[in-house]
Protein backbone atom coordinates (compact mmCIF):
# COMPACT_ATOMS: atom_id res chain seq x y z
CA UNK A 1 0.00 0.00 0.00
CA UNK A 2 1.65 3.82 -1.01
CA UNK A 3 1.63 6.10 1.58
CA UNK A 4 0.06 8.72 0.04
CA UNK A 5 -3.59 8.67 -0.85
CA UNK A 6 -4.44 7.60 -4.26
CA UNK A 7 -5.54 10.69 -6.58
CA UNK A 8 -7.26 10.92 -9.55
CA UNK A 9 -4.66 11.97 -12.86
CA UNK A 10 -3.66 15.90 -12.59
CA UNK A 11 -3.48 18.55 -15.32
CA UNK A 12 -0.01 19.70 -16.08
CA UNK A 13 0.84 22.58 -14.03
CA UNK A 14 0.48 26.04 -15.80
CA UNK A 15 0.02 29.44 -14.69
CA UNK A 16 -2.98 31.44 -15.20
CA UNK A 17 -0.93 33.60 -18.26
CA UNK A 18 1.22 30.62 -19.79
CA UNK A 19 -2.11 28.55 -21.49
CA UNK A 20 -2.30 28.21 -24.66
CA UNK A 21 -4.82 30.93 -25.57
CA UNK A 22 -2.11 33.80 -24.13
CA UNK A 23 0.41 32.76 -26.72
CA UNK A 24 -2.73 32.53 -29.55
CA UNK A 25 -3.06 35.36 -28.42
CA UNK A 26 0.14 36.77 -28.33
CA UNK A 27 0.54 35.60 -31.89
CA UNK A 28 -1.94 37.23 -32.92
CA UNK A 29 -0.51 41.05 -31.60
CA UNK A 30 2.48 40.52 -33.79
CA UNK A 31 1.42 42.40 -36.49
CA UNK A 32 4.20 41.57 -39.60
CA UNK A 33 5.64 44.63 -40.76
CA UNK A 34 6.05 44.65 -45.16
CA UNK A 35 9.72 44.16 -46.07
CA UNK A 36 11.70 46.97 -46.59
CA UNK A 37 12.37 47.68 -50.06
CA UNK A 38 15.24 48.97 -51.78
CA UNK A 39 16.16 52.13 -55.14
CA UNK A 40 18.87 50.89 -57.10
CA UNK A 41 20.80 54.16 -57.83
CA UNK A 42 23.09 54.82 -60.86
CA UNK A 43 25.45 58.29 -59.84
CA UNK A 44 26.70 60.06 -62.72
CA UNK A 45 30.45 60.05 -63.84
CA UNK A 46 32.63 61.81 -66.71
CA UNK A 47 33.79 58.76 -68.55
CA UNK A 48 31.27 56.18 -68.92
CA UNK A 49 29.89 56.16 -72.26
CA UNK A 50 26.18 57.62 -72.15
CA UNK A 51 24.91 54.31 -74.54
CA UNK A 52 26.69 52.06 -72.20
CA UNK A 53 23.86 53.45 -69.42
CA UNK A 54 21.34 53.28 -71.71
CA UNK A 55 22.15 49.66 -72.53
CA UNK A 56 22.72 49.12 -68.95
CA UNK A 57 18.88 50.30 -67.91
CA UNK A 58 17.70 47.93 -70.79
CA UNK A 59 19.67 45.02 -69.69
CA UNK A 60 19.16 45.13 -66.49
CA UNK A 61 15.89 47.17 -65.10
CA UNK A 62 13.92 45.92 -68.25
CA UNK A 63 13.32 49.86 -69.51
CA UNK A 64 12.89 50.57 -73.35
CA UNK A 65 15.17 52.74 -75.23
CA UNK A 66 12.96 56.07 -74.56
CA UNK A 67 12.78 55.15 -70.97
CA UNK A 68 16.41 54.62 -70.53
CA UNK A 69 17.19 57.32 -72.21
CA UNK A 70 15.22 59.20 -70.12
CA UNK A 71 16.54 58.21 -66.95
CA UNK A 72 20.58 58.34 -68.39
CA UNK A 73 19.82 62.15 -69.18
CA UNK A 74 18.22 62.86 -65.38
CA UNK A 75 21.46 61.05 -64.26
CA UNK A 76 23.20 62.95 -66.52
CA UNK A 77 22.29 66.31 -65.29
CA UNK A 78 21.08 66.00 -61.79
CA UNK A 79 24.34 63.47 -60.75
CA UNK A 80 21.84 60.25 -59.75
CA UNK A 81 18.86 58.63 -60.76
CA UNK A 82 16.81 55.49 -59.63
CA UNK A 83 16.59 53.32 -61.98
CA UNK A 84 13.47 50.95 -59.70
CA UNK A 85 12.67 49.65 -56.49
CA UNK A 86 13.14 46.02 -55.16
CA UNK A 87 13.46 43.78 -52.66
CA UNK A 88 16.20 43.85 -50.51
CA UNK A 89 18.16 40.66 -52.03
CA UNK A 90 17.30 41.84 -56.05
CA UNK A 91 18.14 45.61 -55.49
CA UNK A 92 21.72 43.49 -54.26
CA UNK A 93 21.88 41.42 -57.12
CA UNK A 94 21.47 44.07 -59.15
CA UNK A 95 23.59 46.44 -58.24
CA UNK A 96 26.55 43.15 -58.59
CA UNK A 97 25.25 42.39 -62.08
CA UNK A 98 25.98 46.09 -62.85
CA UNK A 99 28.84 46.69 -61.15
CA UNK A 100 30.63 43.50 -62.70
CA UNK A 101 29.40 44.81 -66.13
CA UNK A 102 30.60 48.36 -65.63
CA UNK A 103 34.56 47.21 -64.73
CA UNK A 104 33.98 44.48 -67.68
CA UNK A 105 33.89 47.01 -69.94
CA UNK A 106 36.12 49.25 -68.15
CA UNK A 107 33.73 51.69 -66.94
CA UNK A 108 33.75 53.70 -63.63
CA UNK A 109 29.91 53.49 -63.48
CA UNK A 110 29.00 53.62 -59.80
CA UNK A 111 25.39 51.74 -58.70
CA UNK A 112 24.02 51.98 -54.80
CA UNK A 113 21.08 50.34 -53.23
CA UNK A 114 19.43 52.63 -50.50
CA UNK A 115 16.05 52.03 -48.54
CA UNK A 116 13.02 53.44 -50.17
N1 LIG B 1 28.11 61.82 -67.71
C1 LIG B 1 28.39 60.73 -68.63
C2 LIG B 1 28.95 61.30 -69.93
O1 LIG B 1 28.83 62.50 -70.19
C3 LIG B 1 27.15 59.90 -68.92
C4 LIG B 1 26.65 59.19 -67.73
C5 LIG B 1 25.29 59.15 -67.47
C6 LIG B 1 27.53 58.49 -66.88
C7 LIG B 1 24.79 58.47 -66.37
C8 LIG B 1 27.03 57.80 -65.77
O2 LIG B 1 25.17 57.08 -64.47
C9 LIG B 1 25.67 57.79 -65.53
N2 LIG B 1 29.53 60.45 -70.76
Amino acid sequence: MPDEPLLPPQPPESKPDEGQGAAVAERQLARTEPPRMYQVVLLNDDYTPMEFVVMVLQEYFNRDLEASTQIMLKIHHEGRGVCGVFSKDVAATKVELVLAAARRSGHPLQCIMEVA
